[in-house]
């Protein structure tokens, strides 16, 4: 791996698209002589000679004079043609920048055209076009980030709700890395303890006793665990979650989604097989995302269209982290469909039952037990028609989702994929460990187990890497950052 790159990288920094500001950004050894060739001060100052985390007006030129004419009368006359735009430039001396290396920033009109004709100036200057996510890289690289925090960048910048952004944040200011760093520290020992025991074991001399290694190991793993736990709740709050409404034609998914949305963005008539496609969007609660999904209603048809329209709700439901089970009160109480229809289990998911303003409430008492006595789920009665029910429905789709609640004070969360299984790995070698050291196995497989788990922990900082690892997660990340 290159560890301290040579070159000298420029990307566009903002959005494609329209805006009162685009940034073009340099990083490397010759951001500085790059940035000269083609930024010219308004107070005639050189760039060179500025003074670090300031702010300049400037003239952005093209650094390549347009050919034909003497030199003199071309350099005099066709200055004022080989400005692009006019605009603010930073320089910001390395190691007090985001790559650590010398950066500067070109801030100009918010055009795709001038950003463009930017960036290749600094090309024909002497920079090479920034691979996505090379300016990050760069950071890790050079030590300004851990990997954990590489990956915060990332979740900083596509954070969909206020949650996804906190947990980003936490995890930006090294929160996860320095707690799974403290655990590989603690493997780290306990190894050379165990190896310099292999050392000596001629000699008789233990450095560690098995009963001290066990409930070491044992505390690293509970801890390990504990993080684990966090997991699948950590998923959620930092990517949201999908809440797919299912059940037989008429029931009122449509209506459910379009009530919970509060805009009417899916067809609702009382003809079964209004839907034939799945329907989705996105809304935030409390601070969590949360992917409404409507499908198909499901029964028994030859239609084609009907068919596939069931075939997509299926697979949605298989891709939902939660399903809501509709059923029409009216039609399971008056058609007497209650014996034969068969009900949801699964703790995950919620029984709806629906448009209860249709039945008295001794019904509903009767059909509520029942369906209670035949399903693991939770059972909610409610009206999309009367809007009973609805608050309670938000509420237990919430909870039910994620327990965590940042407010208090949770210690790091694990959301992402890689993290969970390096932890996943690390835990399982020190399992391994453990019996080992139960069982009287040599020091040297308690080795081999004790240094894969802190391997696994150094995946997740990045202090054990590869190339395959950095460009898995950087080619993630947009172009210019
Ligand atoms: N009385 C009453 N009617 C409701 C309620 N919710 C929905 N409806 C009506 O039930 C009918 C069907 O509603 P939809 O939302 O289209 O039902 P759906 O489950 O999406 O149906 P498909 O798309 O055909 O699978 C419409 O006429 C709605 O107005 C309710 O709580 N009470
Ligand atoms: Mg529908």
């Amino acid at each position: 791996m290159d560890r301290a790159p040579e070159d000298t990288i420029c990307a566009v920094a903002t959005p494609p698209g329209e805006g009162g500001i685009g940034i073009v950004r340099l990083s490397g050894p010759h951001a500085l002589a790059i940035a000269e060739k083609i930024v010219r001060l308004r107070s005639n100052q050189s760039i060179v000679l500025v003074s670090s985390h300031t702010l300049h007006l400037a003239d952005i030129l093209d650094p390549e004079i347009p050919p034909g004419g003497d030199e003199s009368v071309r350099n005099h006359t066709r200055q004022h043609e080989r400005v692009i735009d006019e605009g603010l430039v930073v320089f910001m001396k390395g190691p007090r920048s985001f790559t650590a290396e010398d950066v500067v920033e070109i801030h100009c009109h918010g055009s795709s055209v001038v950003l463009g004709r930017v960036a290749e100036a600094c090309v024909t200057a002497g920079a090479r076009l920034a691979q996505p996510g090379e300016f990050t890289k760069r950071a890790f690289l050079n030590g300004r980030l851990d990997l954990t925090q590489a990956e915060a960048v990332l979740d900083t910048i596509k954070a969909k709700s206020d949650v996804a952004l906190k947990i980003a944040q936490r995890h930006l200011r090294g929160e996860l890395g320095r707690q799974v760093d403290q655990l590989r520290s603690r493997l780290l020992g306990l190894l050379a303890q165990v190896e310099a025991g292999i050392d000596f074991v001629e000699e008789d001399i233990s450095f560690i006793g098995r009963a001290d290694l066990t409930s070491s190991l044992q505390k690293t793993l509970a801890e390990i665990f504990a993080m684990l736990a966090t997991a699948e709740s950590g998923r959620v709050l930092r990517e949201g979650a999908r809440v797919v409404i299912v059940g037989r034609p008429n029931v009122g998914k449509s209506s459910l989604l379009n009530s919970l949305l509060q805009e009417n963005r899916a067809i609702v008539t009382d003809i079964p097989g209004t839907t034939r496609d799945v329907i989705e969007e996105s809304v935030v609660w409390d601070g969590l995302m949360i992917t409404l999904v409507d499908t198909a209603g499901l029964r028994e048809t030859t239609d084609v269209v009907e068919q596939e329209g069931m075939k997509r709700t299926r697979s949605a439901q298989e891709q939902g982290d939660m399903v809501l089970y509709v059923f029409d009160a009216a039609e399971l109480h008056e058609k007497n469909l209650i014996e034969f229809v068969p009900l949801p289990g699964g703790d995950q998911d919620l029984v709806l039952i629906n448009k209860i303003d249709l039945i008295d409430a001794s019904s509903l008492k009767r059909l509520s037990g029942w369906v209670e006595e035949r399903t693991t789920c939770k059972v909610l009665p409610l009206s999309v028609r009367t809007g009973a029910g609805l608050e309670e429905l938000k509420k237990s789709i919430r909870s039910h989702l994620s327990q965590v609640s940042l407010e208090t004070d949770q210690g790091v969360l694990v959301t992402n994929v890689r993290h969970r299984r390096a932890l996943e790995h690390a835990g399982s070698s020190i399992r391994e460990a453990l019996d080992s050291v139960r069982n009287g196995v040599e020091l040297e497989c308690i080795a081999v187990d004790l240094r894969g788990a802190a391997d696994a922990l150094g995946e997740i900082t990045g202090v054990i890497t590869s190339d395959d690892i950095l460009d898995r997660i950087f080619s993630e990340f947009c172009i210019g950052k």
